[in-house]
């Protein structure tokens, strides 16, 4: 039995909370053992308790690399709310050499700009990149070939919802409602989580437009469930709801923990911007067996 000792930062954006491991030498568990590991230290009452660990890892092509798991152990491509917490531990500890970072992720390199007040990182824009609207790269059998807007999905054999499916790196299904603070999200949103039209699961947004500038949203998300904010799910809203007239492509997102800011600007790429908050560090013991 291996012991590895962990120190570890609480971090979150807009209540989206994050268990942060700093690994810049490398990572210090063996490959096998990482999902089990998020399922362990994501437990409320047997773990640490977060909506997924972020490790910080060495990079070649850039700053550093992140990788996101969930607290069913499954690894994420891309984390919106989570690349803002890890922005700002690389900041803040002064591994930055400026206030522009570039992140590896599974979804490809990403750019950060952080907001710094008296060294620390308050708030972090990020160049998510371009929607993905090709069905087989989201991945989704919706659409029959085309581009998956507005179509409609059937759950259970009984109930028709019109959704959108877009990636940010991540699957989205997005759906609009006209009061989704009295949406059933945690009984449709399992439901569309694991629909087979998404054979990679899905995180399911729903969605409250309150003007041509603001959007209310709720979030289902794969592999954690009902959080209180998701980074890419409000980039993928507000590109819906844009491309589908119902909005300007600037809009504030309302999350259940808070606002983020989201352009979709004309280079087509999507810019996020929110803060990121350190709550508490401290230091976990991790039985490897070997
Ligand atoms: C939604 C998310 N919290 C964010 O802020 O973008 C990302 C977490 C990963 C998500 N649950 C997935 O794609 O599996």
């Amino acid at each position: 039995m291996l012991v590895v000792p962990l120190i570890f930062v609480k971090m979150h954006g807009i209540g989206n909370d994050f268990i942060v491991i700093g690994a810049l030498d490398g990572m210090p568990l063996r490959e096998d053992e990482l999902s089990e590991f998020a399922r362990f230290v994501c437990d409320r009452h047997f773990g640490v308790g977060a909506d997924g660990v972020i490790w910080i890892l060495p990079s070649e092509s850039a700053d550093f690399k992140m990788r996101i798991f969930n607290p069913d152990g499954s690894e994420a491509e891309m984390c919106g709310n989570g690349i803002r917490c890890a922005a700002k531990w690389f900041y803040d500890r002064d591994y930055a050499k400026g206030e522009t970072i570039r992140v590896e992720t599974l979804a490809g390199l990403k750019t950060v700009w952080v907001q710094a007040e008296e060294g620390k990182a308050v708030a972090v824009t990020v160049d998510m990149g371009e929607p993905i609207f090709n069905p087989m790269q989201i991945p989704t059998t919706l659409g029959n070939g085309r581009e998956a807007i507005e179509v409609p999905l059937t759950v259970d054999g009984v109930e028709t919802f019109t959704v959108s499916a877009v990636s940010m790196g991540n699957p989205h299904c997005v759906v609009f409602v006209s009061d989704v603070d009295n949406f059933p999200v945690e009984v449709a949103g399992p439901k569309i989580e694991r629909h087979p039209a998404f054979p990679q699961r899905t995180n399911v947004e729903f969605v409250q437009v309150v003007s041509e500038s603001e959007l209310k949203v709720r979030v289902w998300e794969r592999g954690a469930g009902l959080t209180l904010a998701c980074g890419t799910g409000a980039c993928a809203s507000l590109v819906v709801a844009a491309r589908t007239g119902r909005t300007e492509r600037k809009a504030k997102v309302h999350l259940p923990g808070g606002t983020l800011t989201i352009e979709w600007r004309d280079d087509n790429r999507v810019y996020m911007t929110g803060p990121a908050v350190e709550v508490f560090r401290g230091e976990l013991v991790w039985e490897s067996s070997d």
